[in-house]
């Protein structure tokens, strides 16, 4: 008998050391240790053997399956470990070539907008300038020249805060700051996110972006702002657009003007996105006010300049061909994923 559990030992450390995965290790387990297992079934017949050499048997199937357990489960270790470095060492090699499995998200139609805008402008000697989007009175309003009580003020419904503070409603927000920051001369671009209290339509929304621009040196003149406007626009449409300029009112420039494209979606015959105007608004503009300058630290009587608020929500509607302003905001991926870099 002790010759069968001998042999049995054998048999077992022989396929143990076969064993090459933990799957291999697990089935031996079974075969010896198991319900059925061969150890299992030796213990099984000691009922059938009697006198001082049942426990003396005993006692040896019982040190065997200590020692089976225990080699199995140091095996099994040994086993993990190298199949975890095995895995460690696939993972590393990879191969670059391969094409990704990650889909690959896509830039809002306004920032390829703004980003192009200020290419354009950079190249032109324009530096590109932040401002806040909570803004005092002062600097939305009273330092452009729009006083308390001002009807213009109307023009722009504000969303007021109850520390007095107030969502910007107009890029033209940061013109004084901007001034003080780096006096005359100055070339500077200032996009951002402005609010207001609207009913939204096809071409309105509450909250929408801006870019302001400002020139201020010796001798600027309305041409230079016409030049300025008509190379950015035919550098953003590369082609010909159709645009107008009429006189407008905004009291912190002096001539003011609105300048309308045509509108791109209809080609000028009227739709939703213009109104059924054929035109839409895009880019007010005009000399700067002396009194703007002034409170922004610049000598009037040495300096004149040109500012322009240009709409950059509808210049990526009309880039774009989007015919409504609110699948802008709507966060719509079906919408917004169609705009590749
Ligand atoms: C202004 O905001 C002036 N600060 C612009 C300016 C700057 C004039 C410098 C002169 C000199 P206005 O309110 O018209 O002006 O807005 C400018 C542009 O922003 C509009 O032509 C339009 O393109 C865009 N815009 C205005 N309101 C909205 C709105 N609710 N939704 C989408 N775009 C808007």
């Amino acid at each position: 008998m002790n010759e069968k559990i001998e042999q049995l030992k054998a048999r077992f450390n022989e396929q143990l050391a076969a064993a090459e995965d933990s799957g291999a290790v697990e089935k031996l387990r079974v075969a010896f240790l198991g319900k059925k297992g061969e150890i299992t079934d030796l213990l099984k017949g000691l009922k059938d053997v009697s006198g001082p050499e049942k426990k003396e048997m005993g006692q040896e199937i019982n040190r065997l399956k200590s020692y089976a357990d225990e080699a199995l489960t140091q095996k099994a270790a040994e086993i993990k470990e190298k199949e975890l470095a095995a895995r460690v060492e696939a993972a590393e090699s990879y191969d670059i070539t391969l094409p990704s499995a990650v889909e690959e998200g896509s830039y809002h139609p306004i920032t390829l907008v703004q980003r192009e805008v200020e290419q354009i402008f950079a190249s032109m000697g324009f530096t590109i300038e932040d401002y806040s989007e909570i803004v005092d009175d002062y600097h939305c309003f009273e330092a452009l020249n729009i006083p308390k009580h001002h009807p213009a003020r109307d023009m722009q419904d504000t969303y007021y805060l109850d520390n007095g503070q107030l969502l910007k409603t107009h890029t033209s927000a940061a013109q004084n700051a901007i001034m003080r920051k780096y006096g005359a001369p100055l070339r500077a671009i200032f996009p951002g996110r402005c609010f207001r209290n609207e009913s939204t339509d096809a071409c309105h929304e509450n909250t929408f972006f801006q870019m302001e621009g400002i020139m201020i040196d010796k001798n600027i003149s309305i041409s230079n702002l016409i030049y300025f406007m008509k190379t950015m626009l035919s550098e953003v449409f590369k082609q010909d657009v159709k645009v107008r300029l009429r006189p407008g009112f905004f009291p912190f420039v002096e001539p003011g003007f609105e300048l309308d494209i045509s509108c791109l979606i209809c080609g000028g015959e009227g739709c939703p996105t213009c109104k059924n105007s054929g035109w839409l608004e895009l880019c007010p503009c005009g000399m700067i006010h002396p009194n703007v300058l002034r409170d922004g630290g610049i000598d009037s009587n040495e300096y004149t300049g040109f500012a322009f608020g240009l709409g950059l929500t509808r210049l990526a509607m009309m880039k774009y061909g989007i015919k409504d302003i609110r699948d802008l905001n709507s966060g719509s991926l079906k919408t917004l994923a169609q705009f590749k870099y």
